[in-house]
């Protein structure tokens, strides 16, 4: 007979055992929390190892990253084909698909990123939520459960509050917390830092709350069970010892994060019992342990014989969202959509172009789900089609995100991970700094997030220099594997949501104007912004200057044009609405485009990343300051952004 303690050792010694083979790595959470997982794993999640992409899986998300290797070795131990005894030798060495941190898409566990502690926390509430929309519109096919163990250190960062203040608001009751209560972090005991009663807290966030001993198989199964009944998303207080088992160390902050060494180890293995070999599991023990993937098999078999059964166009419909399918219809009304542009003869801020993007785009694309971090008014995120989530309705597509941004793209991967749905969210870009860890999380995992972010330079005006995004920019530029887009006119802004929309591997970010934005554009039959720049007005014979810019600057850019070729200087203008675009191009085309006359970049941000396009003989037209708060006017005279300012400068480089 095996039993629940045997099943939790080899969790365990796996675990550490990996750990000290890669003298690096955190042995205190796989042993103090190696009974919950295993309680959660062996006996209420509803996985299907052999079918780990099955859509209605319930979700395992281990917020407390460093905890990976516990991740690594329930994955081996029920089935995972990717989980592998290797895996598990090879533990954070170079091309391991078992990093430091779980990392999404190594293996096929792995349901997101976490490591950044409270990210996985908060982006369970997004893959909760992804389950109640999708329930909303397929139905009961749809029904899982998302659990999120965390530990001490996700609840004490502050992503944390906004994630339960939200989860609890929308009543997210198939949301599942699990706290690693073991009252140590790092630096020692966690009353060095905090006297937070968590339950109390939880509680006055509208959510259910459990304590139990987290070392006690039944009293953790009882209670997981009373979760997954409440109509509130369900925290449960799991109180542990961390490093369970180790003679000196456990229950200190000293088993935290270095291997145990050999004498811990020993008493470790005394203190469980523990006699096999590293790496070694019992045959009787793996066997209970593959019975998951066993009944996974049964599971997922029996769901895909409802699914089977559901109407033609219910699984049809189902299909094309979970295959991220753009109905073929796409092409042609956006095509007519960006023809009716060619009408705009009025300026137009390129926040309100997105939203008469978005008005075609929502109807078009069902599986957007946009939403606003409390500036739905000023981001233009909604759109006709739109229509808000509550907390008694699932059916909309809209989410008012309440004033939590850094939860706001939290929620948006969550929601991505989940593969439905394509989610949007909006905010202004001088407080991108508030979502950044999260947005570095939508680009360390490859996925589609689109980022609306409005109000994007001094062109804020009277709001002043809090309000006025100056290094936002160039710190997403220099990140890797996400697109930044500014798009300078409604032909632009168009482009750049196309573009969005079909890099299904990478986030992106639109900058938008505040102000509005003459239309220079007189074409759309090409997508111009899909080469990241592109010659916007022509020189008349010989170029003599050449004008960078990008977004509100590029009509800036045109006016000084006017200027120069009445002066004689034949200028040309560059619209760059994405820079990481343009970078990829033929070296031929760059050159082509970028000319060899003086070239000025002229950009109402940070000049960071931008002198490479100019060369050592060329200028950069930029903010070398915070600004300040006036009328808009007045700012860009101060400033230097007039087509005064940028004729004095190219007259005197020609
Ligand atoms: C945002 C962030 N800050 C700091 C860290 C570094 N760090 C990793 S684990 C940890 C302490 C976590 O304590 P707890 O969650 O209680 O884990 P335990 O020590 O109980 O395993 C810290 C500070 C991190 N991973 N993420
Ligand atoms: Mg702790």
């Amino acid at each position: 007979m095996v039993l629940h303690s045997d099943l939790a050792n080899a969790v365990r010694f796996l675990g550490v055992e990996a750990i000290e083979k890669a003298h690096s790595g955190h042995p205190g959470i796989v042993l103090g929390s190696a009974d919950i997982a295993t309680t959660l794993f062996k006996d209420i999640l509803r996985i299907a190892p052999n079918h780990p992409d099955w859509i209605n899986r319930d979700r395992f998300v281990l917020s407390a990253g460093h905890g990976a290797p516990l991740l690594y070795s329930l994955l081996y131990l029920t089935g995972y084909e990717d989980a592998t005894l290797e895996g598990l030798k090879s533990l954070r060495q170079l091309d391991s698909k078992m990093a430091g941190h779980p990392e999404y898409g190594a293996l096929s566990g792995i349901e997101t990123t976490t490591g950044p502690l409270g990210q996985g926390l908060a982006t369970s509430v997004g893959i909760a939520l992804s389950e109640r929309l999708a329930h909303n519109r397929f139905g009961d096919i749809i029904d899982y459960y998302t659990y999120a163990l965390v530990g001490d250190g996700c609840l004490m960062e502050g992503i944390s509050e906004e994630a339960i203040s939200f989860a609890g608001h929308l009543k997210l009751n198939k949301l599942i917390v699990l706290w690693d209560n073991n009252s140590i972090t790092i630096d020692g005991e966690t009353s060095l830092s905090t006297e937070t009663n968590q339950c109390a807290r939880f509680e006055a966030n509208g959510w259910n709350t459990i304590k139990v001993d987290g070392h006690n198989a039944e009293s953790l199964f009882q209670a997981m069970q009373k979760a997954k009944e409440s109509d509130k998303p369900t925290f449960i207080s799991c109180k542990t010892i961390i490093g369970l088992g180790a003679p000196q160390k456990a229950g200190t902050s000293a088993v935290h994060g270095a291997p145990l060494g050999e004498e811990e180890l020993k008493g470790v293995r005394r203190f469980f019992n523990w006699k096999e070999e590293p790496f070694s599991i019992p045959d009787n023990i793996l066997n209970e342990w593959r019975k998951v993937a066993e009944e996974g098999d049964k599971a997922y078999q029996e769901w895909a014989q409802a699914f089977s059964k559901l109407p033609k166009d219910l699984k049809e419909r189902m299909t094309a969202y979970y295959n991220r399918k753009i109905p073929d219809s796409f092409e042609a009304d956006f095509k007519a959509f960006k023809e009716t542009l060619l009408k705009e003869d009025k300026p137009l801020a390129t926040r309100k172009a997105s939203q008469k993007t978005l008005e075609v785009l929502v109807p078009l694309l069902p599986r957007l789900i946009g939403g606003s971090a409390d500036l739905t008014p000023a981001n233009y995120t909604k759109t006709p089609s739109s229509t808000s989530i509550t907390k008694d309705d699932f059916s909309g597509n809209y989410i008012n995100y309440g004033i939590r941004e850094h939860l706001m793209a939290a929620v948006m991967n969550g929601i991505s991970v989940s593969k439905a749905f394509i989610p949007y969210g909006g905010t202004f870009l001088a407080f991108l700094d508030y979502l950044k860890p999260a947005l570095r999380l939508s680009a360390l995992m490859k996925r589609q997030v689109i980022y609306v972010l409005t109000h994007d330079s001094i062109g804020v005006g009277e709001d002043g220099p809090t309000h006025q995004p100056i290094e936002q920019l160039a710190s997403v530029r220099a990140m890797p594997d996400i697109l930044v887009m500014r798009p300078a006119d409604c032909v632009e802004v168009a482009e750049c949501w196309e573009l969005a929309l079909k890099t299904q591997d990478k986030p992106s970010i639109l900058a938008l104007s505040r102000q509005a934005l003459p239309r220079f554009r007189t074409t759309v039959d090409e997508n111009l912004s899909q080469k990241g720049g592109y010659i916007a007005s022509k020189e008349k014979e010989t170029r003599q200057a050449t004008l960078l810019a990008t977004g509100s600057e590029v009509s800036l850019a045109l006016e000084a044009q006017k200027l120069l070729w009445e002066k004689g200087i034949d200028t040309a203008v560059v619209s760059m609405p994405c820079l990481e675009l343009f970078d990829e191009q033929d070296k031929s085309y760059q050159k082509e485009v970028l000319g060899t006359a003086p070239r000025v970049f002229i950009e109402a941000l940070s000049s960071f990343g931008l002198h490479k396009y100019v060369g050592d003989n060329g200028k950069v037209v930029s903010m070398t300051s915070f600004g300040a708060s006036a009328p808009e006017a007045k700012l860009k005279e101060r400033f230097g952004f007039t087509p005064k300012a940028i004729v004095e400068i190219v007259s005197k480089m020609v």
